[in-house]
């Protein structure tokens, strides 16, 4: 008997959400409206333990190479998708609960109100969600549209859920329309499978009219810098003719090696926001403040102009990725010096760090000393030429040589220099505090395919890359079915910041083999060849592969 009221709730809370989760996604696209299922999964996660989120991003991960995709390119895809389905399940939960309260109070009199029951469900479901959602909404929001747009969208939720609900029950909970006559069960039995398949005809449609219609009008999320650019005259520049500073080395990648230098909309992506922030850079503002004796309030064209540009071409890396991971990038970063900032501002003596915040949430705390000891790290405005994509921290990110992208705020907002040390936010949930890269060498390739005669030796193509941050590689070794480790080619890196392409041209025999690679940074020290999971310093261990010629 319960199982049935539990199964009805559940159909009709689902029937009743799915419509409106349509209408959501098409006032997202057509007014920038709240989409809630995104405010609430952006807001219930880091609320969750560290273990749960990581645990969940490595299964979806895991999820995602098993069905052979592309992680940096498809993880926000299923990241979004994952937040409609949670969503769909609270609003089935609530179906459930409110069910069951249901039938509680379908004692005569109970019912007669039934649309007022309808509204006191969807105030019960949608105010919690509605404060959710607008306090996760960016400045410049607009709550005037976005309170009653949200309220007649919940109102309408529990409208339709109780409305739905009666008329599917069992019994004539509402007693307005006396039953008369001998065969009136039957014809309630026939009404209510017919509203059943009407109510789910109408949700179908609505859901997928609004989902269609919405994907059809998707605003351009791309647009945000490139919409209001700060510095035209860098727009213009052609970068797909850039000339790298290697182009002339000898030793040329093996067939399907990575691009050295990544196109911009291939770069990896993290962000723990579902949306990144789509700041306004020309109303955005810098405040330096703390411990200083000059407070700074920055705009994007003070820090382009007052200070020194500097170019470097960098490699990042996300901790996230596993051995051989495609969370690994290289482009050409431009900004200013922290320290020639940090200089005009005037650091007091008793200041220690730097507490970073983001538009986003986001936050993290750098040393003074690494600062002041390193001259290479760099407020970044620009990225291969042109001004952060918004996906990539538009106006304002952090470089920190060495260090894993997750000590490296994007959508930077504050910067406050303090005495007090505070755990950044990867850090609270369990991840290394120093976040040093680890050294490490990937098999992109073995082109049989581009075999080559070398006088009486057919050779193959080996190649990939190797990378310690900051501490550059000196050697990579190959070694085919456990053999002798032999030295590889090197190409001359972009910088002594970016990965290293290597090269090794294997003599071909045919059968079953296994590949790995090793190398050493530029110290000598040897890459760690011990296995170890990415939580919670970085993956370590031997990159192979196994190839059938
Ligand atoms: N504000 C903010 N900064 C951030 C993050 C974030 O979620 N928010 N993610 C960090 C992590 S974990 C990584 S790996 C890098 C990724 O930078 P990218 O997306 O530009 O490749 O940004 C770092 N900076
Ligand atoms: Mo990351």
């Amino acid at each position: 008997m319960k199982i049935k009221y539990v199964g009805r709730g559940a159909l009709i809370g689902a029937m009743s959400t799915a419509p409106q989760i349509a209408v959501m996604y098409l006032g997202k696209q057509i007014a920038a409206l709240p989409f809630v299922p995104y405010d609430f999964f952006d807001w219930i996660t880091p609320r969750l333990p560290g273990p749960v989120i990581t645990f969940g991003i490595d299964r979806m991960i895991d999820g995602l190479q098993l069905l052979g995709l592309d992680v940096a390119a498809t993880a926000k895809t299923a990241e979004q998708i994952l937040a409609i389905l949670i969503y769909l399940l609270l609003g089935t939960l609530a179906g459930i609960i409110f069910g069951l309260v249901l039938n509680r109070l379908s004692s005569p009199s109970g019912w007669s109100a039934g649309w007022l029951t309808g509204l006191v469900a969807g105030s019960l479901f949608g105010l919690p969600m509605t404060i959710i959602s607008l306090g996760s909404q960016e400045d410049g929001a607009n709550a005037v549209l976005a309170v009653p747009w949200l309220l007649a969208l919940f109102l309408g939720w529990g409208l339709l859920f109780c409305e739905a609900y009666r008329r599917l029950s069992d019994e004539p909970l509402l007693v307005s329309e006396p039953a008369e006559g001998g065969e009136i069960r039957s014809v309630q039995v026939l009404n209510r499978r017919q509203f059943l398949i009407s109510l789910g005809a109408s949700a179908a449609t609505i859901t997928v009219a609004g989902a269609g219609l919405g994907a059809l009008l998707k605003r351009d999320e791309g647009a945000g810098p490139e919409a209001n650019p700060t510095s035209p005259a860098l727009l213009t520049e052609d970068t797909t003719r850039r000339i790298l500073p290697n182009s002339d080395d000898p030793v040329v990648p093996a067939p399907g090696t990575r691009p050295e230098y990544t196109p911009v909309e291939d770069h990896y992506k993290v962000f723990i926001k579902l949306i990144p922030p789509d700041i306004d850079g020309a109303a955005w503002r810098l405040p330096i403040t703390g411990l200083v004796d000059h407070p700074l309030l920055l705009s994007l064209e003070d820090i382009r102009t007052r200070y020194p540009a500097y170019d470097q071409y960098i490699t990042l890396s996300c901790i996230s990725g596993d051995i051989g991971t495609t969370l690994i990038s290289t482009t050409q970063w431009t900004g200013a010096r922290v320290q020639d900032i940090l200089a005009e501002a005037g650091v007091r003596p008793e200041a220690r760090f730097l507490h970073i915040t983001s538009g986003d949430g986001f936050y993290e705390t750098v040393s003074l000393n690494l600062i002041m000891s390193d001259e290479r790290i760099l407020f970044c405005y620009d990225w291969d030429g042109d001004p952060l994509p918004v996906d990539h921290g538009f106006p304002l990110r952090i470089w920190i040589p060495g260090r894993f992208g997750m000590k490296q705020p994007k959508w930077i907002t504050a910067v406050e220099v303090t005495s007090e040390y505070t755990e950044g936010y990867w850090v609270r949930r369990g991840w290394d505090e120093v976040a040093q890269v680890k050294t490490t060498s990937v098999i992109d390739t073995v082109a049989v395919d581009a075999i080559q005669n070398d006088g009486n030796e057919r050779r193959v193509p080996v190649g990939g890359i190797a990378w310690a941050g900051d501490r550059g590689i000196s050697i990579v070794e190959v070694r085919v079915d456990g053999g002798e480790w032999q030295p590889a080619q090197l190409r001359a890196p972009l910088s002594e910041t970016t990965w290293v392409i290597w090269r090794y041209n294997w003599s071909f025999q045919p059968g079953h083999h296994l590949f790995e690679v090793r190398c050493k940074d530029r110290n000598g020290t040897q890459q760690i060849e011990r296995r170890s999971d990415v939580r919670p310093s970085g993956a370590t261990g031997i990159h192979q592969r196994e190839v059938n010629l």
